[in-house]
């Protein structure tokens, strides 16, 4: 006992420390100080029934003792007998069973679903979860702890539920030497050097993180590839990481360079017609599942900012993607190809992406997903959804969300993206008539799809919360919810985050998630109000740059996003500029084009419109900048507040964090504004509206002020 109590106060303080520092996301599994629930919850988990062992059935039980003896302070206990048992998981356990007399909804399951009964109908109260698959089970026992976690009552405890979309991605852009392209949270957490041997702990959190989300999938690599990620002495590394995220129903997939055929197979060239390279692919395709059985496939950005691709040999994207398409069919794998291309001969950038993919309607093997931006330009803080989102109903087509903070505030603001993701997936297409939401294209019910698909690009790294700002923990939480059930409200997602992992006080909860859903409006209005764009510093895009025209090509440079001069501001994508607007359904192209109708948030999207004009707010189109410049500002003081109002609720080292970075942003929220303000002055040539207090500094001060070692630009 002497020597032991060092120890167990070792593994206490690291615990404790760990948690205050946000480890363990939203899987903290805090006691339940309420005892008439956590008397219900010992007596139901005294007795639990799993059907036998599995990998994945051995990570429930992993996951149940780590959290219940968390959470109430008492063992599991397991049982094989279902009468007795308090919690059952069950493939196929018959709803006439005199066992369980309640209903079992197996019938409304997909293969990876799970449901939550309460069955108090007669003996002991029993908590139900039931699924076709053991991934589905394990999802139930997230499910289950989620609910724990939120102090649902058992009598409440009811759900069915599936995930409308195949396959729940996270995209990482980590390159192999562990810098991350866009990464605002340390180094990659791959630690290649120390695979295959070294199996971090941390891996394996990283996939219980994941799956208690229902994420099923993980691009390990950077879409600007690398091909040594192809040479056997890395697939072996590869390997490693996915037979440890296989229980956690989580497949592998990397990013393919097209060019990979030369670079490391010594062929003189990647033509996707030739048969040398065919059967490079074939050839290298069958090692990856020699070694990986279950590996998913292939993500690819080609002909796209400097990438090799099928067009260097004037082949299309079509005869790329199908030639890895045909690799991988035989093993049951896809291709994801990235519809992000920008030719520099293109006249609108808002425009090259559907001119380009749009022709090819068709053209894919029922193996391809085209991956699809948010936005046509390049995830900005507020983008009209993608045209290409309807247009192509003879394709299989997946969204990309940017989860990592590139253009929205990066490791110092805190942004939700839930209400982002979600104004984008609400937005109606009109490609099937009213209703016809991006979301239905998503989720493949539209065109009747049933290989489908939605990516996140990733914002966790090596640093101990995982993600830099603890609230961008919330981030890959949201996305993660969503891309499992796309109609689950902002505000839902945020108050479990929450609770889960801040606070159940009901107060802070309140004032916490008031923050979080106003802060994407806030963000937005501070940074690029009314449909400005683009308008970042170059390179890192940390911090705003709306004069910025050093570039010889056009579309890298913010003035040719915003094209502001004395006698007006804003891109014309109507018949009379660059006609973009063509490219969407007649409903949504009629909304946007008149500027009565188009609402006051996409206005500079679409129109070039004289400093005077008359927004719909009854505000010329000066004041409605200033105003939203200002009233940005003063939701980050707002938001200041409220998070000095919680401090007693939460965890010190967080409080701090978050609180630190508040001011940060209230920092650089100050210096877009006024930077923005003063800049766009030099062509309204108007005051600013009173009573709006005059920037403290002149432009010149803001046009020399360069950030010269932004994280996440290598
Ligand atoms: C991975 C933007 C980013 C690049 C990124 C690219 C892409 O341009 O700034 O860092 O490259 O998008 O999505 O391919």
């Amino acid at each position: 006992m002497k020597n032991f109590l060092p120890v167990f106060c070792f593994l206490i303080l690291s615990a404790c420390c760990h948690a205050q520092a946000g480890y363990h996301l939203w899987l903290n599994y805090n006691y339940i100080n309420n005892p008439t629930l956590s008397k219900q919850y010992r007596e139901l988990t005294s007795a639990v029934y799993l059907p036998g062992h599995s990998p994945t059935l051995d990570a429930v039980r992993y996951e149940l003792n780590k959290a219940i003896p968390a959470m109430l302070g008492s063992n599991v206990l397991y049982t094989r007998d279902i009468r007795s048992a308090g919690v059952i998981f069950t493939k196929n356990l018959s709803e006439k069973s005199d066992q369980v007399p309640c209903s079992l909804p197996f019938e409304a399951l997909n293969e990876e679903g799970y449901f939550i009964r309460y069955c108090g109908a007669s003996g002991k109260p029993k908590i139900i979860i039931g699924a076709k698959s053991d991934i589905g089970l394990l999802y139930g026992a997230f499910g289950l702890l989620r609910m724990m976690q939120l102090h649902f009552a058992p009598q409440k405890m009811n759900t069915t539920t599936s995930p409308a979309v195949k396959l729940r991605l996270l995209n990482h852009w980590d390159n192999l030497n562990r810098t991350v392209e866009r990464g605002y949270a340390g180094f990659s957490i791959w630690n290649w050097h120390t695979l295959p041997e070294y199996r971090d702990p941390r891996y394996t959190d990283y996939a219980r993180a994941n799956a208690s989300i229902g994420i099923n999938g993980t691009v390990l690599t950077n879409v600007n590839a690398n091909a040594t990620v192809l040479t056997r002495e890395w697939l072996l590394k590869v390997k490693t990481l996915a037979d440890l995220f296989r229980p956690y129903g989580i497949k592998v997939y990397l990013t393919a360079r097209f060019s990979a055929p030369i670079e490391i197979g010594k062929l003189k060239t990647a033509d996707p017609l030739s048969d040398s390279v065919k059967n490079w692919w074939k050839e290298k395709v069958r090692e990856i599942y020699a070694l990986i059985p279950d590996f998913g496939g292939f993500l690819v950005k080609a002909n796209s900012e400097g990438q090799p691709g099928p067009q260097d040999y004037n082949r299309s994207h079509a005869d790329g993607a199908n030639m890895l398409a045909d690799a991988l069919a035989p093993h049951g794998g896809i291709v994801m190809w990235r519809a992000f291309v920008y030719r520099p001969d293109i006249t609108d950038r808002f425009r090259a992406a559907y001119d380009e993919f749009k022709p090819l309607d068709g053209k894919f093997r029922d193996n391809v997903l085209i991956q699809v931006k948010n936005g046509p330009i390049d995830f900005q803080p507020r983008e009209p959804f993608s045209p290409l989102f309807g247009a192509m109903p003879q394709t299989n087509m997946m969204m990309e969300f940017q989860i990592t903070q590139e253009y929205v505030g990066q490791a110092t603001h805190l942004f939700f993206v839930a209400p982002w993701y979600k104004e984008v997936l609400d937005a109606d297409t009109y490609a099937k008539g009213k209703g016809s939401t991006v979301s239905k294209v998503v989720d493949g019910s539209l065109y009747g799809k049933t290989l489908t698909g939605v990516a996140g690009v990733s914002n966790i790294g090596n640093d101990i919360n995982w993600c830099g700002h603890p609230f961008a923990q919330a981030n890959w939480y949201a996305f993660g919810r969503l891309a499992w059930n796309a109609t689950l409200p902002a505000g839902e997602i945020a108050e479990e985050w929450i609770k889960q992992t801040l606070t159940h006080e009901s107060l802070a909860v309140q004032r916490i998630k008031h923050i979080m859903l106003h802060s994407t409006e806030a963000l937005i209005n501070y940074m690029t109000p009314i449909g400005l764009t683009h308008i970042m510093q170059d390179g890192h895009h940390y911090g705003p740059m709306p004069w910025g025209n050093s570039f010889q090509r056009a579309d890298w440079n913010p003035v040719y996003y915003h094209r502001a001069d004395t006698n007006g501001i804003g891109f014309d994508r109507t018949e009379k500029g660059s006609n973009a607007l063509s490219q969407y359904f007649t409903e949504v192209k009629q909304l946007f084009e008149n500027p009565a109708t188009c609402p006051d948030e996409y206005l500079l999207w679409f129109h070039r419109v004289p400093w005077h004009h008359k927004m719909k707010s009854g505000r010329t189109v000066w004041e409605e900048l200033c105003y939203r410049y200002y009233t940005g500002v003063d939701s980050v003081r707002s938001f200041i507040k409220l998070w000095r109002s919680v401090e007693k609720w939460i965890q010190p080292a967080i409080y701090r964090q978050v609180s630190d970075l508040l001011e940060r942003q209230l920092y650089e929220a100050l210096w877009w504004r006024d930077a923005c303000i003063l800049y766009f002055q030099t062509f309204s040539k108007m005051p600013i509206p009173k009573p709006y207090e005059a920037p403290k500094q002149t432009l010149e001060y803001f046009k020399n002020l360069k950030i010269n070692y932004a994280p996440g630009h290598w």
